[in-house]
């Protein structure tokens, strides 16, 4: 059985793009692999430096994966932190991270040119992600574009340390579909948080409407053509409608008659139908957090025991056991 393993930051309101590069898939590995599902609440401290955002946005990101329809008795769910095992593989790998490799990552610039302030931390996120896939051994990783070049980090650290130590971990894979790689925001960039342009899953429904109503669109008017392709409401109609109505919208983007405020219209009332139950899950889940915690501590003790046993390799491959 795959080994299949994936994190999310509990920094901000969960979107569209997370959903379909990253949860989505999960869910649906749920059935057949081993999997392994953490909230990287040491991650998110990169750009969350408040104690009552990070706690609470740890238990919601719970929350959002619970309401989703993960099942914690199908896979091990649980806090980053909740492992310190992973810190301190974080330092047995980073010995054997050249500087370049960090150096060469464009999240690290990205994030810098957007004014989040470069601390090492920041810097060093590509190891410590390493040290989160890693430590479970798993074969596959389900993740959006944006963190392809970390994955192919965490091989190269993987690579290093085996050969400069021994055979330790796994090599293990990225999976990254064409399809929901990159899930445009408002404004056709990549939809993130940090630009301001996302979609959020658990908005209210007032909220919702209002943001899908702010997706941009060109100023050709309803009776031309115009091209399906290069239209970000387009794409995200493609990720929400049925197949046969899709292609009516894409007829109708050929041909002249697809009126953008309509289609937003429809967009929104395809997210809100998707989504609205798991809004009322997540305001249950919530209503108990208790529960929330008792599930994650519960999984930490799973996710521990494995990590442990990755560590315990590591310690003894690096020289530890004297
Ligand atoms: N737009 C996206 N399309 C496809 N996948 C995406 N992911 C994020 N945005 C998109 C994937 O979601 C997973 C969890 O992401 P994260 O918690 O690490 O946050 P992130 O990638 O940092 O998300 P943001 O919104 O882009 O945050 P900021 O602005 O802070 O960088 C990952 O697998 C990611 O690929």
């Amino acid at each position: 059985m795959q080994r299949i393993l994936s994190g999310i930051q509990p920094s901000g309101q969960l979107h569209i793009g997370n959903y379909f590069g990253m949860m989505e898939p999960m869910l649906r590995h749920m059935a057949s692999s081993e999997l392994y599902v953490f909230i990287a609440n040491l991650h998110a401290m990169t750009s969350v430096q408040d104690k009552e955002r990070l706690a609470q946005g740890t238990l919601e990101a719970a929350a959002n994966f619970l309401a989703l329809g993960l099942d914690p008795e199908r896979c091990i769910f649980w806090v980053q932190s909740d492992v310190p095992e992973v810190c301190e593989l974080a330092w047995l790998l980073s010995v054997v991270t050249p500087m370049g490799l960090l150096e060469r990552c464009h999240s690290y610039k990205d994030k810098v040119a957007k004014k989040i302030p470069a601390s090492h931390g920041l810097f060093a996120y590509p190891v410590l992600m390493a040290a989160d896939i890693l430590l479970y051994q798993p074969h596959l990783v389900p993740v959006g574009r944006d963190q392809k070049q970390h994955i192919e980090v965490a091989r190269d650290i993987a690579g290093s340390f085996n050969s400069t130590f021994g055979e330790t971990f796994m090599l293990p894979d990225g999976e990254i579909n064409a399809s929901t790689a990159i899930v445009p925001g408002l404004d056709g960039q990549k939809m993130s948080k940090s630009y301001d342009n996302t979609i959020p899953i658990f908005a209210d429904e007032k909220t919702l409407r209002k943001r899908v109503m702010l997706i941009q669109t060109d100023a050709t008017p309803v009776a031309e053509p115009k091209n399906p392709d290069t239209c970000n409401l387009y794409a995200l109609l493609k990720l929400f409608a049925a197949p046969e109505r899709l292609q009516e919208i894409h007829d109708l983007y050929m041909h002249g008659g697809a009126a953008y405020g309509y289609l937003k219209q429809e967009l929104f009332e395809l997210i809100n139908a998707r989504f609205a139950p798991a809004r009322e899950r997540k305001k249950e889940l919530l209503a108990n957090p208790e529960h929330i915690r008792d599930l994650l501590r519960q999984g930490a003790e799973k996710a521990r025991e494995k990590g442990a046993r990755t560590l315990a390799l590591a310690r003894e491959r690096v020289g530890q056991g004297y």
